[in-house]
């Protein structure tokens, strides 16, 4: 299971040693205290027939200042270990240094542009491993939070506001992240897949990604092609080479090429897709895509048109 016990990137590995550090610390000395209060309630308890008060004691200067000097070392070491790896973690990118992807964040979903090659994806992230990327991240809405614990830290999406956070991952792998701000009624369904390639397979997906959508051959997706184009599908959606053109929901131009649907809320089936098209509002209420009254066969159409885009 990839979480932040498992650091799966150098940033993420930074920040796994500095709990682990803190820990350590906070661990002594909080049996270092358990301890003493242990022994000193044994050492000074009452006893039957002893009613003698313990003798107080005022201005010990040196124990005072020896206390004091003891807990500002502690900070002062707390403080050199987590300016070290924020240094580490969140170096400042190279003057004028181009994002590698631009993250968007929506209610309730995600949105990722590839600025060098143009691609564009939503909800699953594909990147290459080994190497550290640059990211851009923003909110098309309200604010949402960028964290995927195994690939570095946290960072805050704000409409308005472009904001930047190294991701790399070491290994090839699907690393999972959530939406970490609240962000209305489904942020809990704004699930993020970073899915890291060789960058070889990285670059055939993004090849794939930058193709138009495949024109329909069969009968019944030729006729989804069709439903897609005189519903209002086309005023939120973005289909390449075709007419849809709009960018308010999630570019449908290879949705057959993904694993889910919906931020990670089920995988990507026809049965699930059917679902989901029949009643958006019972699957995800809320979404921002309303109900359409769809026939079965409508249904089965549209379902066959856009499972194939791939
Ligand atoms: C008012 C805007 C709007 C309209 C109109 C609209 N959608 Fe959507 N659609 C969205 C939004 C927003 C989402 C993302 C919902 C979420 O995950 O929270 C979405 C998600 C989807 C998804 C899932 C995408 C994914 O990556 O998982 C499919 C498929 C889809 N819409 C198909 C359609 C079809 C087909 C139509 C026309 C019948 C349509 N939509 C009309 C806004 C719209
Ligand atoms: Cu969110």
């Amino acid at each position: 299971m990839d979480s932040f016990f498992n650091p799966a990137s150098p940033g993420s590995e930074a920040i796994h040693h500095l709990f682990v550090q803190f820990l350590w610390i906070a661990g002594f000395v909080f049996l270092l205290v358990t301890g003493l209060v242990l022994y000193f309630s044994h050492r000074f308890r009452a006893t039957p027939g002893d009613d003698r008060e313990p003798r107080p004691l005022h201005g010990n200067r040196k124990l005072e200042i020896g206390i004091l000097a003891t807990v500002t070392g502690i900070m002062g070491i707390y403080l050199y270990l987590a300016l070290q790896t924020m240094v580490s973690v969140q170096a400042a990118p190279a003057e004028g240094q181009q994002p590698d992807l631009v993250i968007i964040g929506h209610q309730w979903w995600w949105e990722a542009r590839y600025p060098t090659s143009g691609a564009v994806a939503a909800n699953e992230i594909h990147i290459p491993a080994g190497k550290k990327l640059l990211l851009e991240v923003s909110s098309a809405d309200v604010i949402h939070d960028w964290w995927v614990p195994a690939l570095g830290r946290k960072m805050d999406v704000f409409p308005g506001r472009k904001n930047q956070v190294w991701m790399e991952a070491n290994e090839p792998g699907t690393y999972q992240g959530v939406c970490s701000e609240f962000c209305g009624a489904q942020h809990a369904w704004m699930r993020i897949n970073v899915i890291a390639h060789s960058p070889e397979e990285f670059a055939d997906w993004e090849q794939q990604q930058l193709k138009k959508a495949i024109v329909p051959q069969v009968s019944l997706a030729q006729q989804g092609a069709d439903l897609f184009a005189d519903k209002p599908c086309a005023s939120c959606h973005r289909i390449e080479g075709t007419a849809a053109q709009a960018d308010i929901g999630p570019n449908l131009t290879h949705l057959g090429s993904r694993k889910t649907l919906l931020s990670g809320m089920m995988d990507n089936t026809q049965e699930n897709l059917k679902r989901w098209l029949a009643h958006p509002q019972k699957v995800k209420p809320g979404a921002h895509m309303p109900d359409f009254l769809f026939t079965d066969e409508e249904l089965s159409a549209l379902v066959a048109y856009l499972g194939s885009l791939k």
